[in-house]
């Protein structure tokens, strides 16, 4: 059986401020394969795919601007239960209500910004998993 994936991205605040390493530690210290990691620059074309269903939003233009103005880290993680998995590690998307103990609790804040910058994406279900696989790594189609 294949195993269940998702979709994650190391946000650029993630990037800038020197988590990624402390991120993937979490993350394989939860015992999740990675089974493909890469680092660019997302073009608007492929956010506005990946947040299409934001679009309209009033914190949309501000999505995409912070989500395209540095690098990212796209990665697909595999296990049993990895979706709910990985978004109960990454906590509530609004940092100062996510819980003391997972990556948005712990190394997240807000700021006077109109975008909440919470330094990671999970795919939020397994819809969500294959479509967002498919524009962050269509090779692996
Ligand atoms: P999620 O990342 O926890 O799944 P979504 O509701 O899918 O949250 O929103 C996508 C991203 O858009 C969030 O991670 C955050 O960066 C931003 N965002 C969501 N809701 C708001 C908001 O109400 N104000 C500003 N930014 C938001
Ligand atoms: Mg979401």
């Amino acid at each position: 059986m294949t195993p269940q994936r998702t979709l994650v991205l190391l946000k650029p605040d993630a990037v800038k401020r020197g988590l990624r390493g402390e991120i993937i530690r979490r993350i394989e210290a939860k015992g999740y394969t990675i089974s493909a990691l890469g680092q660019r620059t997302a073009t608007d074309e492929e956010l506005s795919a990946h947040y299409a269903e934001h679009e309209g939003k009033p914190f949309y233009p501000g999505l995409v601007e912070y989500m395209g103005a540095a690098p990212l880290v796209a990665l697909v993680l595999e296990g049993e239960g990895v979706i709910a998995g990985f978004r109960s590690l990454a906590g509530a998307t609004n940092p100062t209500e996510a819980a003391p103990g997972t990556i948005r609790g712990d190394l997240a804040r807000e700021w006077d910004l109109p975008v909440i910058q919470n330094l990671v994406h999970g795919s939020d279900s397994e819809e969500s998993a294959a479509r967002e696989i498919g524009i962050w790594f269509p090779e692996l189609d």
